[in-house]
């Protein structure tokens, strides 16, 4: 769906004059302790998050899934509703495809409808954890890691076809998260299945073109609860640097067991330029899939801390970090829920942003510890809103895009034009 500037522009006016009031306020505020505000919201324009392919509709469990009316039918209208989100929110810029969900029929037309809606396509995701009805050998006992080198080969076949696929849609990046493991203490040799891994990585790995990257997800359990062949960021890490160079690991927050040091695990990855992408979500207790910043805006808060002083170090080794937003939206509208999850990933950038790094850093070298709290505090009790609603406008999208999204009834159009029972591919 279209949305025509006029309305976007009527919708802000209302806001403008208290939106001028407050922008001013703490513009003037942190502008005063030195801080580059005008640089801050120049940098937000390079913090595009993409929207993967299978966000677009309701998600489920394993015990069902309820309904949401007008979820895109196809890869066209998922096109459609990701360049709505970007309309609205300037952030989302990018798309994400799995194969097979989402496979492009016809790669000019998806092109063309992508660059129209304003959108980079970002990294493919190929998928070994599901039997297809076409496959000849299942993937029960593992793909990559497979004993049977049959299995591993069709594993490794599917992950060249994504990149194919990836190659005339023009991304430059393929993800690999590997759901195999082993339900039973004793079923598999973890080693053996690691070495497996290893090997068939590197096959895919050669079969990358020479600008592409390799981003390498982790889980610690789930859809297996003894073992998973990548647990781990370290078992990410030593596969991605066995790999190649241009293999990194990718951080899922949600792939983490209960109060794990995520932030610990970016910093350490980026200062070994390892780092290659980012799945944004929130837990409460594992891989919930639920809004980002919903259970710990904070903790995203200090993610985005350990990014912005790690990539500013002057021997930074790591690309550009490419981040996805990965959510499972079971309740709420999905547009909804993805605009509350960009508007929490842009608060807590902003808040890093205003930390000052080298008075941190002072802090630390004198172990002043209530001063480097203090300083992170400053930051993070702020309220930025209003730089995030400068940002929006100034790049013509709009100042409340969840409020602007409800006026204009756009859930209701969607299904008025694809139906009360339309369903989007995806888990
Ligand atoms: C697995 O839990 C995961 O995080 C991987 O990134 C998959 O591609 C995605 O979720 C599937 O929903
Ligand atoms: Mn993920």
């Amino acid at each position: 769906m279209n949305i025509d500037q006029n309305h976007i522009s009527n919708f802000n006016e209302k806001y403008q004059d208290e939106h001028s009031r407050e922008f001013d306020f703490i513009s003037e505020k942190f502008t005063k302790t030195g801080v580059d505000v005008t640089g801050i919201i120049k940098n937000l324009e390079g913090l595009q998050i993409a929207i993967p392919s299978w966000a677009l509709g309701s998600g489920g469990t394993r015990f069902g899934r309820f309904s949401i009316g007008g979820q895109p039918r196809n890869l066209e209208e998922k096109i459609e509703d990701i360049g709505l989100l970007h309309s609205l929110c300037q952030m989302a810029g990018k798309i994400s495809l799995h194969i097979p969900w989402d496979i492009p029929g016809n790669s000019d037309h998806i092109k063309a409808l992508a660059k129209d809606a304003h959108l980079e396509i970002d990294a493919m995701n190929s998928n070994t954890f599901q039997d297809q009805s076409d496959q000849d050998l299942s993937y029960k006992y593992g793909s990559l890691s497979h004993t049977d080198v049959s299995v591993r080969n069709q594993a490794i076949d599917h992950n060249k076809t994504v990149i194919d696929y990836g190659k005339e849609l023009g991304s430059k990046s393929l993800t690999v998260w590997l759901a195999d493991g082993s339900n039973h203490p004793g079923q598999s040799n973890m080693s053996r299945a690691l070495n497996r891994t290893a090997d068939s990585l590197a096959q895919i790995y050669e079969y990358m073109p020479a600008d592409w990257s390799l981003f390498i997800e982790y889980k610690p359990f789930e859809p297996y609860f003894y073992s998973t062949v990548i647990p781990d960021w370290g078992t990410s890490f030593l596969l991605a640097s066995e790999t190649g160079d241009r293999a990194y690991t990718l951080v899922d927050l949600g792939h983490h067991l209960p109060n794990t040091n995520i932030e610990q695990i970016v910093g350490n990855l980026i200062s070994r330029g390892k780092l290659g992408g980012f799945h944004f979500n929130d837990s409460k207790y594992a891989d919930d899939d639920i809004t980002v910043g919903s259970i710990k805006p904070y903790q995203l808060f200090l993610i985005f801390m350990e990014i912005i002083q790690g990539m500013a170090a002057s021997n930074t080794r790591n690309p550009e970090i490419s981040y996805m937003i990965d959510a499972s939206h079971n309740l709420k509208d999905p547009l909804v829920d993805l605009m509350e999850s960009l508007e929490a990933i842009g608060l807590a950038y902003i808040k890093a942003s205003l930390i000052d790094y080298d008075d941190l850093e002072n802090a630390r070298e004198e172990n002043d510890v209530s001063r480097c709290s203090a300083i992170l505090q400053n930051a993070y009790q702020s309220d930025v809103r209003p730089i995030l609603r400068e940002f929006r406008q100034q790049q013509g999208g709009v100042f409340d895009p969840v409020t602007f999204y409800r006026n204009m009834n756009i859930r209701e159009h969607l299904i008025q034009h694809r139906g009360q029972n339309s369903i989007a591919s995806g888990l």
